[in-house]
């Protein structure tokens, strides 16, 4: 059984409210950091844990907050990424609803490691029930003397407030939910300035995902140093993955950064193979926003090396073999699924939450949903298929924030691995239309 760091208590009855979580070790953590180690003490634990960014881009945690300036007489913030939107991923709500002390004790910490007096927890619209369990936990821990002023007698004061999102994917992106958080449009901000700098109302802003920051409770307990054991190389601890697609368990597994992507799929103790004893055809290993991997891609790094779950691993050979770990959304894809209509399902996606700001994104999102529509449904040409290759490379790297490269890569995948399917529905436009999946013809 691999072992666990976030999710080992996760299963204890009561665990949700505070007195079941303090009497199974909660809040241990907080008291080392904020009356033994000191704010200089737990940063130096988060650098050495290695521990990265577990909402999509792997970013040290440490180097992050190191960066975070200091000007005197000016507020910092801690903001918790809780808006939780890329197709596949749903780690961050199991953890909320299951284990919520886990997140206010990591966000009382990390909140005193970098001087924040304000911590906003901004969290999905959609997700309408887990503000009150995260509220109810704050005011539990606030009574019991963990936020709110001179919290153990240390003079640090601390207050969380949960901020409800309306829905749109964009205020996941760090600087459109600061936008929102504001009161404005989630409109993203051209960086530099990072938030570090200028954030939440131009002041300095540390934005990290729940994971990351309730892997800080963990890290405090048993120090950086045990920390790094849990993994390999530079994808250091435990991550969360919420798996799904034609799999036999779905659900959110916490594994070591330290098994192998076959070990997953196919061992019991994760997602127990593929149903109905179906082949597996490919996976999106990181959430719809990272490269799609055939099979032989997948288990398999081009070299023949073992392919891992690891931040490395999967991103072994770059785009043109490989993929990323992305926030752990893995969606796995059996024989009978197809690529072209899985793609036309992202760029649907993608379109509907372009903010529209940038010309690329806005234009093409909805350029690369029509192409794909007409040749999923039967309608297209050959030339449809280097069309949208030409969109897609015209989009990444051309844009304000992520969402262009997130909507340019699913589709330069498919092609790139699985062109010939794209060719079948061309050449066989009778089949393609008799196909009706259900999609929205729009
Ligand atoms: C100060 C510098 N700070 C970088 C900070 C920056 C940010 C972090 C990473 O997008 C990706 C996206 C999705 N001084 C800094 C600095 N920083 N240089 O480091 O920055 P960045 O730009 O690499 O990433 P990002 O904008 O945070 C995240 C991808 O993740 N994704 C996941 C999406 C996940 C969800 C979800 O539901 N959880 O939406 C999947 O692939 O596409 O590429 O904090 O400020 N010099
Ligand atoms: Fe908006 Fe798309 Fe530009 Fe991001 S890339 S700022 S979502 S238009």
């Amino acid at each position: 059984m691999g072992r666990k760091l976030l999710l080992d208590k996760a299963h204890i009855e009561g665990i949700r409210y505070y007195d079941t979580y303090r009497s199974n070790g909660g809040y241990t953590a907080a008291e080392k950091a904020l009356k033994t180690l000191g704010p200089d003490g737990v940063l130096d634990e988060v650098k050495k844990s290695g521990l990265r960014g577990r909402g999509g881009a792997g970013f040290p945690t440490g180097m992050k907050w190191s960066f975070i300036a200091k000007p005197e007489g000016v507020p910092r913030y801690l903001v918790c990424n809780a808006d939780e939107s890329e197709p596949g991923t749903f780690k961050d709500r199991y953890l909320m609803e299951h284990i919520p002390h886990l997140l206010i004790e990591g966000l009382l910490i990390s909140s005193f490691a970098l001087g924040a007096n304000s911590c906003y927890i901004y969290i999905r619209g959609e997700y309408a029930w887990i503000p009150e369990i995260l509220e109810q936990a704050i005011a539990e821990a606030k009574n019991k003397g963990w936020l709110g002023k001179n919290i153990l007698g240390t003079g640090y004061d601390l207050e969380i407030y949960v901020q409800r999102g309306a829905g749109a994917y964009i205020c996941g992106e760090e600087t459109a939910l600061i936008e929102s958080l504001e009161g404005k449009r989630g409109n993203p901000r051209i960086k530099p300035p990072f938030p570090a700098v200028k954030g939440l109302w131009q002041c300095p802003t540390v934005v990290n995902n729940v994971e990351t920051l309730a892997a800080v409770v963990p890290i405090i307990n048993i120090g950086g140093d045990e920390y790094i054991k849990f993994g390999t190389g530079k994808s250091t601890g435990t991550k969360l993955i919420s798996a799904c697609g034609n799999i036999n368990k779905p659900g959110v597994y916490e594994i070591e950064m330290n098994i192998s992507v076959e070990e997953f799929i196919f061992s019991d103790e994760y997602c127990g193979g593929i149903k109905n004893n179906k082949r597996l055809k490919a996976c999106i290993p990181g959430g719809s926003s990272v490269p799609v991997l055939p099979a032989n891609l997948l288990l398999k790094t081009a070299k023949g090396e073992t392919r891992m779950m690891t931040y490395e691993s999967l991103a072994d050979g770059g785009f043109a073999t490989g993929s990323m770990l992305g926030s752990g959304g893995f969606i796995v894809m059996d024989e009978d699924q197809c690529i072209v209509r899985n793609t036309l399902t992202f760029a649907r996606f993608y379109h509907h939450e372009s903010c529209g700001q940038c010309s690329p994104c806005r234009e093409g999102t909805g350029w690369m949903k029509k192409v794909l529509h007409n040749i999923e449904y039967g309608k297209g040409k050959m030339s449809d298929i280097d069309l949208l290759w030409d969109i897609q490379r015209k989009i990444e790297g051309n844009t304000i924030c992520p969402l262009g490269d997130a909507a340019a890569w699913p589709v330069a995948a498919a092609i790139r691995h699985f062109r010939d399917e794209f060719e079948w529905h061309v050449l066989n436009p009778d089949e393609s239309q008799k196909r009706n999946y259900g999609i929205a013809h729009y």
